[in-house]
């Protein structure tokens, strides 16, 4: 158990996940399982960032079952909804008003220039960027609302969110040398192991919730059968010798990450202990099944009770509210508009 800081020496944390696809191992690793640790360390908010999903075309009634199964993932991760404020982010509207005051402050250029976005609209068909959301383009500025709105000082992710949290910090300290002080200047919390847990198939790539490769992506609600039989057949290479070296040897690295993290370990040391790949994979599929059985309970306990989390949610969308409507108006007196309405 972490002993519990006093308030007043509390950093503020936020971050998100996309109400989307199953989540996997990488959202495990990379962002949840800090969060989990981090809302007993700092004043965290965490949610489900549902109109970052719909960037990219979403079926309504998926859309909103996603979002509540999300939301029964966060707390089934341990993170308890009396610690932390646990919300969806359309049930603040705030983040799309001090969207707007941020589109309105980064330039088109540096929009362009992120590679989500690069590698997103590549991905959506047409070779062109024609017939891509305009919302997929300016998702960063969202982002940076999100962020700015609870004067987070902390945003734990994974690596590939890297940049855009840098943008943030840009347009943050932009309109603060235009505006006068309005925003806290965050600071990306990335993991030291498994910041970018890699596709179990095709190693060079993130695992990710749209990958098309099932059986390179563990989802944290699997079955455990199936779980193991994704490490047994984990690419690797043809040289058996176990080493942490993610440019010469990415499947090898990417299992030692993964056991690293799960088991709290250096994954170089790790390396010292195996001479074959097969103890490795079981070894890391056992680490995996140790660590996501809590979580595989917990949530078949709270999606029973419907009314619970629905009143979590309730709950959740009052206490971020409360401290985003503040950032907002002090957004809005510093650029001008007229008071109030
Ligand atoms: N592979 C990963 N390794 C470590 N961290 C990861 N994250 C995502 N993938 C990895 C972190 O998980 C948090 C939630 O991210 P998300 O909801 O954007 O999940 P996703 O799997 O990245 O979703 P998508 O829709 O499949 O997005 P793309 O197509 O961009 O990959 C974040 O903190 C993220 O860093």
């Amino acid at each position: 158990m972490i002993a519990a800081v006093p308030s007043s020496f509390m950093t503020r944390v936020l971050s998100g996940i996309q109400p989307t696809g199953d989540i996997h191992l990488g959202n495990f690793l990379g962002a949840l399982r800090q969060w989990a640790i981090d809302q007993h360390l700092h004043d965290s908010f965490y949610c489900a960032v549902d109109l970052h999903a719909v960037t990219v075309q979403q079926d309504p009634v998926e859309l909103r079952s996603k979002t509540l199964e999300t939301m029964a993932t966060l707390v089934s991760v341990g993170l308890d909804p009396e610690v932390c404020t646990l919300f969806v982010q359309s049930h603040v509207p705030y983040h799309t008003e001090l969207s707007w005051l941020l589109e309105c402050t980064v330039s088109f250029g540096e929009l362009r220039r992120m590679t989500q976005f690069k590698d997103k609209s590549a991905k959506q068909g047409d070779g062109g960027q024609e017939h891509v959301s305009a919302g997929l383009f300016t998702y960063p500025a969202l982002m940076a609302a999100d962020i700015l709105i609870y004067d987070a000082d902390r945003v734990p992710v994974g690596d590939d969110q890297r940049q855009h949290l840098e943008l943030t910090r840009d347009v943050a300290e932009r309109f603060n040398s235009r505006y006068g002080q309005t925003f806290v200047l965050p600071e990306a919390a990335i993991p030291k192991i498994a910041a970018r847990v890699m596709d179990l198939q095709e190693p060079t790539n993130k695992m990710s919730k749209s990958s098309e490769s099932p059986m390179g992506t563990v989802g944290i609600f699997e079955d455990t059968n199936s779980i193991a039989k994704k490490f047994k057949r984990a690419i690797t290479d043809s040289e058996n010798q176990v080493r942490f070296d993610f440019d010469a040897k990415p499947g090898v690295s990417n299992l030692l990450s993964i056991l690293g993290a799960a088991t709290d370990r250096d994954p170089a040391s790790l390396a010292d202990e195996y001479d074959q790949y097969g103890p490795l994979k079981n070894d890391t599929a056992e680490a995996i099944i140790d660590a996501l059985e809590p979580v595989q309970n917990r949530r078949a306990e709270l999606l029973a009770d419907p009314a619970e989390l629905d009143r979590i949610i309730a709950r959740g969308a009052e206490k971020a509210s409360e401290v985003a409507a503040i950032t907002v108006q002090r957004a809005k007196d510093a650029m001008g508009f007229l008071p109030g309405g």
